[in-house]
């Protein structure tokens, strides 16, 4: 049975950043369904016991009808779980250390990386996703995928950290300023969990 991650920080803690109404509709309720939907399709699939990865990596295995509704779901539950983790009020500043020395190396710096990133979300036409990720040698890249796709839909294995540019992970604030919440966004990164997802993935 899959399970929404456990937050660790309250629904209102990202104020001003990410308000406690977006937070309560994109988790109890966006996240909620894609987890209860994705639960159902992996039972009538027969593959309880698989990991979520394992599931959307091997998407051509599945029966035609389920591939499209496990990608979504399966999907939808895992982006969420990746975006929600990573964020917290102790967002913002890089801490030394591997990952550290990996960004400066690969975007020259911590704001050259921001940057980036944030240049492939606002390039995400439409719903979607901006990625960062770690390849096997252990260097950074940046990616995106349209709708709840992820780049482990592809075998790309070493996601740390995902932005969420669905209208619903802003429009409730933000409306149609999806830079403005970018930039907020950045102000509840928490780099040291960033940082031992990284040591994780490489080790
Ligand atoms: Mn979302």
């Amino acid at each position: 049975m899959f399970k929404q991650v456990v937050l660790d920080y309250a629904l209102d803690a990202l104020e001003p950043h990410v308000d406690a109404l977006t937070m309560d509709t994109h988790y109890n309720k966006h996240h909620a369904t894609y987890t209860k939907n994705f639960n159902e399709l992996v039972e009538k699939a027969g593959l309880t016991g698989k990991s979520a990865e394992e599931i959307l990596s091997n998407l051509d295995a599945l029966p035609q009808e389920l591939r499209g509704p496990i990608r979504n779901n399966g999907g939808g539950y895992l982006n969420h779980n990746m975006y929600f983790k990573m964020l917290s009020p102790e967002g913002g500043a890089l801490p030394a250390g591997a990952l550290a020395d990996r960004i400066n190396a690969d975007f020259g710096s911590f704001s050259g990386l921001k940057e980036q990133m944030t240049k492939a979300a606002m390039g995400q036409f439409g719903s979607g996703w901006a990625w960062l990720a770690a390849k096997k040698d252990g260097s950074l890249y940046i990616t995106t995928t349209s709708n709840q796709e992820t780049p482990i839909n592809n075998g790309e294995m070493g996601v740390l950290l995902a932005l969420d540019v669905w209208e619903h992970a802003y429009y409730l604030k933000y409306k149609n300023l999806r830079p403005d919440y970018i930039a907020a966004f950045w102000n509840v990164v928490d780099w040291n969990k960033v940082a031992k997802r990284y040591d994780e993935v490489n080790s």
